[in-house]
């Protein structure tokens, strides 16, 4: 056991990839650049091989601090001069590899499902094991014929469940590695990410970087008007933010007059202020995501598209322009300036009247309608498109989710209830909210999806207003 074991940037070598460079080379210079652990494998190599390819590990770290630990050849860890192992599930037992490498030694375990996890919780002393692998989280190239990809919607819950520190393994990208460590993850274990990479400093810092990136909670920006009736705008969108862990900031583009049952008034806030708003915020504070809701005129549309280039971060746009009440936000001429916008987004989230209006047709009243909405949708520019159809509610609330790879359906039961004041408030946010702590788009639709119809459950528990009233952001915490 090492209480000072750090997992956050995990090389796995792989003697292939490395290619010409070699394995030693290849761990020299990730060491160089930040890499915090390294993992030794070949399960090609005959015995002989793996000695000397470890002994040549293991010099090179030397000094480092690094440690170097051999994949699945416990037998070989003492000859090597190495400072540990990690075992798979077909290998030797944790029990038995700690008691051959003894109290002092760095021993790991992957874990692929839940119940190889139950397993290992009922069966291995806490201090028998230092860390688990969890994996693999996509289709990796490396390991042909592995187990399926699990995803990090199956793999959190195991990490949380773990009495040890997990690493995600598996096709696992520099791009992803900030979402891991806001999972709550210890680490990113990768290969490819590393190994037979163009310059594998550079690979190697992009993963050190996102890792530090993700040291303290994301911070997410709401660009939308306010609700004083606290159900919908920003108010709304800060308590998504809250609920979900994400730090909320937020520039308001309007002020309205509403309450649960109407809007009585509108007051734009003047294009300057909200391009000061916004400026002074990005000059002090990094943004991880944005969440952009109502625009009020297509001025402030166009505006806001400009103030974007300002940020580098994932964009959900909500274009609303219809209130739950029926109260239009928008401008008839700013239609055409959000359509512009959603050419930057990342994400755009129309009902179904709205996504009407952007096309200029009718509403879709069948799931293939939707899809073919959807679709159509992205011609405007945009990669991701959900449509809602909070509207047309079948028997399963289904909405459709159209990426580049084509439609993912995202279905859950019907919540009936009046009480759905913000609801598109609410899961714009919670995209904007979760989008950090997910690899994909469809994972965050997916999860923000699940979140939402809590909130639509437990909106009944609420007393606000008379009309319709808000969902309820902080089920899971409020008793
Ligand atoms: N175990 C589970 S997935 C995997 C291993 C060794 C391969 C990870 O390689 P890559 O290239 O990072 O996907």
């Amino acid at each position: 056991m090492r209480d000072d074991l750090d997992l956050s940037i995990y090389l796995v070598t792989d003697t292939a990839q490395c290619g010409s460079l070699g394995v030693a080379e290849t761990v020299r210079q990730a060491i160089a650049a930040g890499a915090t652990l390294v993992q030794v494998r070949d399960p090609d190599a005959s015995d002989d091989e793996f000695l000397a390819l470890s002994r040549e590990v293991v010099q090179v770290a030397q000094g480092s601090g690094v440690p170097v630990l051999l994949d699945d050849r416990v037998h070989l860890v003492g000859p090597a001069g190495a400072d540990g192992a990690h075992v798979g599930q077909h290998d030797m037992p944790v029990t038995q590899a700690r008691a051959m490498l003894g109290p002092n030694a760095i021993l790991g375990l992957t874990v692929e499902t839940a119940e190889q996890l139950e397993w290992a919780i009922a069966n291995i002393a806490q201090d028998a094991m230092d860390y688990i692998g969890l994996g693999p989280v996509r289709p990796t190239a490396s390991k042909p014929g592995h187990v399926p990809a699990t995803g990090m919607r199956t793999l959190v819950p195991l990490a949380k469940r773990s009495r040890w520190p997990s690493v995600v393994i598996g096709g696992v990208k520099a791009a992803d590695t900030a979402a891991v460590r806001w999972s709550g993850f210890a680490g990113v274990s990768v290969i490819s990410a590393i190994c037979g990479q163009p310059d594998i400093g550079a690979a190697t810092r992009r993963l050190v970087e996102a890792w530090q990136s993700a040291a303290t909670p994301p911070i997410a920006l709401t660009i939308a008007g306010s609700d004083p009736s606290g159900g919908a705008g920003i108010q709304a969108d800060l308590k998504t933010f809250s609920a979900l862990g994400a730090f909320g900031t937020s520039v308001i583009t309007a002020l309205t007059a509403q309450n649960t049952q109407g809007v009585t008034g509108v007051d734009v806030v003047p294009v300057d202020f909200v391009r000061q708003q916004l400026e002074t915020l990005v000059a002090d504070v990094r943004i991880d995501a944005v969440k952009i809701g109502m625009l009020a005129t297509g001025e402030l549309a166009d505006e806001v598209g400009r103030l974007l280039d300002q940020i580098d971060a994932p964009v959900v746009l909500d274009p609303v322009m219809v209130a739950t009440s029926g109260d239009r936000l928008l401008d008839d001429d700013a239609v055409q300036a959000v359509r512009r916008l959603v050419a930057k987004a990342d994400i755009i989230t129309p009902n179904l009247p709205e996504a009407a209006v952007l096309l200029g047709g009718s509403q879709a009243t069948s799931l293939d309608q939707m899809r073919a909405q959807a679709i159509g949708l992205r011609e405007l520019g945009c990669d991701w498109v959900l449509v809602k159809g909070g509207h047309r509610l079948d028997e399963n609330a289904t909405d459709i989710l159209a990426g580049p790879a084509g439609i993912h359906e995202l279905a859950t039961h019907v919540v009936r209830t009046k009480n759905t004041h913000g609801t598109g408030c609410t899961l714009s946010s919670a995209l904007a909210a979760l989008r950090p702590r997910n690899l994909d788009w469809p994972a965050t639709a997916a999860a923000a999806k699940e979140w939402i119809t809590g909130a639509l459950d437990h909106a009944d528990d609420l007393g606000v207003g008379h009309g319709h009233g808000p969902v309820h952001h902080f089920y899971q915490f409020w008793k």
